[in-house]
Order: C-alpha cells, then sequence, then structure tokens
C-alpha cells in the first residue's frame, strides 16, 4: 500500500514510516523539516519518499499532492498525524498566536491535506483515512483550552466523514491517544523547554511513539470490511478523574 504521513518526521509519523516499510508498504512522508526526512529516507530506502509539506500552508497542498511521483500517486491510506500543543496556561493567560498555530495546522491543515486527497480514494471506491486525534477532544483539563477544542474538531469531522462516505468502501478512523512519552509533543507544546517536558513522564510507565506506530499499523493492516470508528488508548496509570469543585475557604 502507498500511505501518506503528515508529520513523517519524528515522533508517531516517524515510528509508523518505519513500521510500514519494514512490512513491504511504501510512505509518502511528509514534514516541514526535510533534514528529518531524508535522514529517515537514508535509512528506509527507495520505499520512503520525503515530501516537504507544512499543512499550514493550505493553498499549497493541492500542488505538492498533483506533482507525487507517478510510483506514489495512488494515495491507499492517509494518515493525518501532523499536529501540536503549544502552552499549558489557562485560557486567560494564553497566547493569542499559539491558539492560531493550533488551529491552523490541528484544523485546517487537516482539512487541507483531506480535502486535496479524498476525492481520489471515492472515485477509486477504496481507501483509509487515519486522523490522529486525542484524548483531549473528548476529556477537559486545565490548559487543555484550544488544543483540546482542535481534537474534538478532529473526532467529530472523522464522524462526519464517515456518514458522507455512505456505500463507499473508504474507511475512516479517529485516533485518539493519552499520554505519550519519548515523541517531540511535550517539548514542543512547552516552547523548548525540555526539563519541564521531561517531567511531564516522570514516575509512571506510559506509552511511548513506537506504540502507537504499532496501533497505527495495526488499523493500517486491518481487515478491509472493518471500521474501527474511534479508537482511545491510554496508558493504564493514566485515568479519569471526574469534575472539581473550587470550594471556599470555610
Ligand atoms: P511530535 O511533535 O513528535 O511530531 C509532530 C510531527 O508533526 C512532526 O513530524 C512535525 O514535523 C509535524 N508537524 C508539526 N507541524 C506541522 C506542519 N505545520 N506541517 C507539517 N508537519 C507538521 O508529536 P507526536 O508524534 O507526539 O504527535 C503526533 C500527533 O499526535 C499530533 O497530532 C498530536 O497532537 C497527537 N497526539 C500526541 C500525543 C502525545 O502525548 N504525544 C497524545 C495524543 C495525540 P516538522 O516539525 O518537521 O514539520
Ligand atoms: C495529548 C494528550 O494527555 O498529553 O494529546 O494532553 S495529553
Amino acid at each position: 500500500m502507498n500511505v501518506l504521513i503528515t508529520g513523517a518526521s519524528a515522533g508517531f509519523g516517524k515510528a509508523l514510516a518505519e513500521r510500514l516499510v519494514a512490512n513491504g508498504h511504501r510512505v509518502i512522508g511528509c514534514a516541514r523539516r526535510l533534514d528529518k526526512l531524508n535522514a529517515l529516507a537514508d535509512t528506509l530506502g527507495e520505499a520512503f519518499l520525503p515530501v516537504v509539506m507544512d499543512v499550514s500552508d493550505t493553498a499549497s497542498i493541492p500542488q505538492i499532492i498533483t506533482d507525487l511521483p507517478d510510483n506514489f500517486k495512488q494515495i491507499d491510506v492517509l494518515v493525518n498525524n501532523a499536529g501540536l500543543a503549544l502552552g499549558t496556561e489557562p485560557a486567560q493567560n494564553a497566547s493569542l498566536d499559539d491558539w492560531m498555530r493550533m488551529t491552523d495546522t490541528n484544523i485546517k491543515g487537516l482539512m487541507a491535506v483531506t480535502h486535496a486527497v479524498l476525492p481520489a480514494m471515492v472515485a477509486r471506491d477504496s481507501g483509509y483515512i487515519i486522523n490522529v486525534g486525542s484524548i483531549a477532544g473528548s476529556w477537559p483539563y486545565f490548559g487543555g483550552n484550544v488544543y483540546g477544542a482542535t481534537k474534538a474538531f478532529v473526532k467529530q469531522f472523522s464522524l462526519n466523514l464517515r456518514a458522507d462516505l455512505i456505500g463507499t468502501q473508504v474507511r475512516v478512523t479517529n485516533l485518539e491517544p493519552g499520554n505519550v512519552a519519548g515523541t517531540e509533543f511535550s517539548n514542543v507544546r512547552y516552547h523548548g523547554d525540555d526539563d519541564k517536558a521531561a517531567k511531564v513522564y516522570d514516575g509512571f510507565k506510559t506509552m511511548t511513539g513506537d506504540d502507537i506506530g504499532d496501533i497505527l499499523l495495526w488499523l493500517i493492516e486491518s481487515p478491509a470490511h472493518i471500521n474501527i470508528n474511534r479508537l482511545e488508548v491510554m496508558p493504564v496509570a493514566q485515568t479519569y478523574n471526574g469534575l472539581t469543585i473550587a470550594k471556599q475557604d470555610s
């Protein structure tokens, strides 16, 4: 299969690319950092095509898809994985610029790539779109404000795609991971403060990007007559904490 992964230069996307190529698939690996993609291509060989793509530059996406070389032109699977969280401040202290960047990447970027790829899947009557959402799209938490809202969009967009694709063989899944260490996610979220990022994962056994790569590979290789609509995964150590009340001092 040909699999286009956005955000293939690090984290989940890189872990998935490695697994796909090992299993005989071909990968169109998209991200902004060409040096990271080229390093991966050196390891994975001709089955990995590095493509510079900034998903937030939505106007550029259709041409990038049109320009893919012939042997990579048919996209059997699209993994909309590129995304980011910026900041953990409560809304009243958050940066509007961070909010806009998350919206441009996690929502508008995902829409633009989907819009460019989906018509050919429908015309072929086969294909699979996997959107990487988050538990943050379902469960509110302190400082999650716009990040969680972007992932709520991703969840509902995925479910609405399922509705629109009635009668076709095109599948859609929203993968909703919880806490995952070992990717650049928290380093980006804390604006490069690596000590703060590392502390997020202190003191418990969490999931890794490799775990998510395994789950994504399993989804991609699942039988074509089954649609996994949503898949929420957490480390055992992470769970729900109910609602909160701010009590007055007595
Ligand atoms: P990483 O930060 O390790 O990887 C993010 C990837 O997205 C990188 O390859 C980055 O590449 C790419 N990316 C970011 N912005 C853009 C852009 N504008 N255009 C193209 N590519 C972009 O994060 P993870 O692997 O951990 O996260 C991947 C996805 O999973 C994200 O959508 C995230 O929200 C979600 N997620 C992560 C969780 C976690 O705890 N790690 C939990 C739940 C969901 P480059 O910088 O080269 O462009
Ligand atoms: C990120 C999930 O729990 O790290 O999408 O905020 S969490």
